[in-house]
């Protein structure tokens, strides 16, 4: 078997056909702030363990999918220091004492720049690994992914990171509209509530696939680990 043809992955709805040489990996958002437990997110008492589980299993996968020689993105969600981008409505809602952009536990939240908005240190951006820096919930929005993915002849998206329901599920409608096949690794998403994490896997995968597909990590690195071993399928990929 080799996995520069097209390799069937095991997936719901039903197996999803992976194109390595045009097939991205993006990481969603596992930054400090959302998943350390002195961050922002455990500040406000929300138990980070249900997103830490999923350090692991993309920490696997991301090694896995640098050792095939194949292109993983990451994304930050953050703000300008000067606010400048952030929407009065976005820096109010939920009506928090401390809000986007004031001073938090690692300094001010989800500014970029700050110790809190950068990605922890188990999935570090290797060098020369775009980092995508985006003020809203999808990676498409107000960002260049978009045409990264297209002048690099990306056709379709492997999705990890936080939150399952919010900028993951986002991103993903965004990329299905723009007309890119999205496979989401079940456990390497992740939620602060099991009831969204259900739901928001459920509503990728309803309706024959509406969004996209939903697998495991464990099966889209033994598809990919042909690559790894064989050096002459890292060109093709
Ligand atoms: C993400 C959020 N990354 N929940 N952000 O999902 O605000």
């Amino acid at each position: 078997m080799t996995a520069s043809a097209g390799t069937s992955i095991t997936a719901e709805p039903y197996p999803f056909v992976l194109d390595p040489a045009h097939c991205a990996l993006v990481i969603i958002d596992m930054q400090r702030d959302f998943l350390e437990p002195g961050g922002f997110a455990s500040a406000l008492g929300n138990d980070v363990a249900m997103l830490r589980r999923t350090v692991e299993p993309n920490r696997k996968l991301l090694a896995a999918w640098r050792a095939a020689g194949l292109l993983a993105i990451h994304t930050r969600e953050g703000h300008r220091p000067d606010l400048a981008d952030l929407p009065p409505a976005k820096k109010v809602r939920g009506h928090g004492a401390i809000t986007i952009g004031d001073e938090g536990p690692m300094g001010r939240i989800l500014v970029r720049g700050e110790a809190g908005h950068d990605i922890i240190p188990e999935l570090y951006p290797a060098p020369g690994e775009p980092v995508i820096d985006k003020p809203g919930k999808g990676a498409f929005f107000a960002t260049d992914l978009h045409a990264i993915l297209q002048n690099r002849g990306i056709t379709q998206l492997v999705v990890t990171g936080v939150t399952t329901e919010v900028c993951v599920n986002t991103t993903v409608r965004e990329a299905n509209d723009r007309g890119y096949d999205c496979l989401v690794l079940e456990d390497c998403v992740g939620s602060y509530f099991q009831a969204f994490q259900d739901a928001g896997l459920a509503m990728i995968r309803a309706q024959g696939g509406i969004f996209g597909w939903v697998g495991t990590s464990s099966d889209l690195i033994a598809a990919i680990a042909p690559i790894e071993q064989t050096p002459a399928l890292k060109g093709a990929a």
